[in-house]
């Protein structure tokens, strides 16, 4: 068999930098570093120690550099390993790399050092991809949830649960041995019991998909009302900065706009639409349909009501044809600037005395940004303190499937029980969930399935 070669790559963004990293890890790891470094010492150095030294190609200097060793399995990718910090100039790297490659190592591909330490049993795979989210982590809220999965989150505890299952599965599968006798290895009751728990946890962890994949990618918040209603206007309050263009024209925004707005850590994807009307010009019209898809797409709609040019009567029409449930909606009732204060506060109550609709009604005016901290907040608040399960969030879309089809190979084995179906029937299923839930931490993984996951990542990582 070929020996596992000993690879290399930049660890760090390409690019004019103070300083940039390559890195490299296999067993000749540490033999290539000192063929291209002025100490030959380093083959016999300790882990975790740093060695200061300069790298050279073919006879010439190429950098002065901080070399530093680690020792297997004391590593990332729980192999030797070394990492050089040289100057960051992208020449450097690339001669430093050269000259690694000559002397034996290979260029990594993607992800490849997290895929070691995977393999090495360093990380199981739902850390492995946390990783690869932390790295691409944008805003506070994603950052948490990629943290807290790298720290072994709930793939730690779901290990455990199918530890149990196994221990069931394989007294069930015992029982098959004993064919005609009518032995019963596995206690029907306990595992009931189990089955339920686990059951209920993946429902809870599924659960919390939706929450964590907003979180992480930004929860998408469609802003939308008639022509005018001051929507773009609204856009660039929130934003506090002239975003969209806005004027008395109504059809001015055709086509969306997307900006990101981050309150408490939490970004969402503000989407600005054209305004909703029945006789629109035909490019227009397309623009509509667009923001019905949008809305359909949303978690979060803000509905832009102009106070100025339409009755209560007219917003409630509209807001009966476009309400859907298991969204978030907030009617910002608009240029209340232009209204009077009785008027204002009849129509409110008005407004409110309507609707079996989960809304939630804020006099604004964009144009004064008057009530928009309090808009800010309503959207805050649409968004629960984490939940999901003992606060572990799932964002992760292959978890959430897998997650999906343990819980129903389980609720399948427990309506078998109830039918009184044979041990080997309930197997089956049984060991479908087993397979599920052994996705999600890697105890089953494909090759298929590695690379996929692995190929997300930035090489050097
Ligand atoms: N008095 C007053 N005028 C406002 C307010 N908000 C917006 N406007 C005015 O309303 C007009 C339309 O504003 P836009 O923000 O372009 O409206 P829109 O909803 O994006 O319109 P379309 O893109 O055409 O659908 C502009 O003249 C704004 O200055 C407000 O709170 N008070
Ligand atoms: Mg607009």
């Amino acid at each position: 068999m070929k020996p596992t070669p000993t690879i290399c790559a930049p660890a760090t963004a390409a690019g004019v930098s103070a300083i940039a990293i390559v890195r490299l890890s296999g067993l000749e790891a540490i033999a290539i570093a000192a063929k291209v470094f002025s100490k030959k010492s380093i083959c016999e150095a300790k882990g975790h120690s740093v060695h200061f030294g300069e790298i050279f190609h073919n006879g010439n200097v190429i950098d002065e550099v901080l070399l530093t060793i680690f020792r297997a399995p004391h590593s990332y990718t729980g192999e030797e390993a070394v990492e050089i910090s040289c100057h960051g100039s992208p020449f450097i790297v690339q001669k430093i790399l050269e000259a690694l490659i000559e002397n034996g190592a290979e260029m990594a591909g993607p992800g490849e050092f997290t895929q070691r330490a995977f393999l090495n049993g360093k990380l199981d795979l739902s850390q492995a991809e946390a990783v690869a989210d932390l790295i691409a982590s944008e805003n506070e809220a994603g950052h948490k949830v990629a943290l807290s999965q790298l720290k072994g989150g709930y793939s730690n505890e779901l290990s455990q649960l199918r530890e149990q299952l196994i221990h069931f599965a394989s007294l069930i599968e015992l029982e098959l041995d004993f064919g005609e006798e009518d032995v019963e290895f596995a206690s029907r009751r306990d595992f009931r019991i189990l089955a339920e728990k686990i059951i209920d946890v993946c429902g809870q962890l599924a659960e919390s998909f939706s929450l964590g994949n907003a979180l992480k990618n930004g929860v998408p918040t469609v802003i939308a009302g008639k022509p005018n209603a001051g929507k773009s206007t609204l856009l660039n309050a929130l934003l506090n900065e002239e975003r969209a263009i806005v004027s008395n024209i109504a059809g001015t925004t055709r086509d969306t706009i997307e900006e990101t707005l981050h309150i408490d850590g939490i970004a969402f994807k503000l989407i600005d639409t054209a305004g909703i009307r029945s006789h629109a010009e035909h490019i227009e019209a397309l623009g509509i349909e667009r923001t019905l898809q949008k809305i359909d797409q949303a978690a979060v709609v803000i509905y832009v009501a102009d106070m100025q040019a339409e009755t209560v009567q007219e917003i409630q029409a509209v807001l009966c044809e476009i309400y859907t449930q298991g969204k978030h909606w907030i009617v910002a009732l608009n240029k209340t600037d232009a209204l009077d204060m009785t008027s204002m506060q009849m129509a409110l109550k008005e407004m409110e005395n309507f609707s079996e609709m989960q809304l939630i009604f804020l006099p604004i005016s964009s144009l004064h940004k008057q009530g928009i901290d309090l808009l800010k907040n309503e959207l805050r608040k649409t968004i629960p303190q984490i939940g999901g399960y003992n606060g572990q969030v799932v964002s992760n879309v292959r978890h959430y499937q897998a997650l999906v089809s343990a819980k129903e190979s389980l609720q399948e084995v427990l309506q078998g029980m109830e039918l009184h179906l044979t041990g080997d029937m309930l197997a089956v299923d049984i060991r479908k969930a087993l397979h599920s839930l052994g996705e999600i931490t890697g105890s089953i993984s494909t090759d298929d399935l590695l690379t996929n996951i692995f190929s997300r990542f930035c090489i050097g990582k």
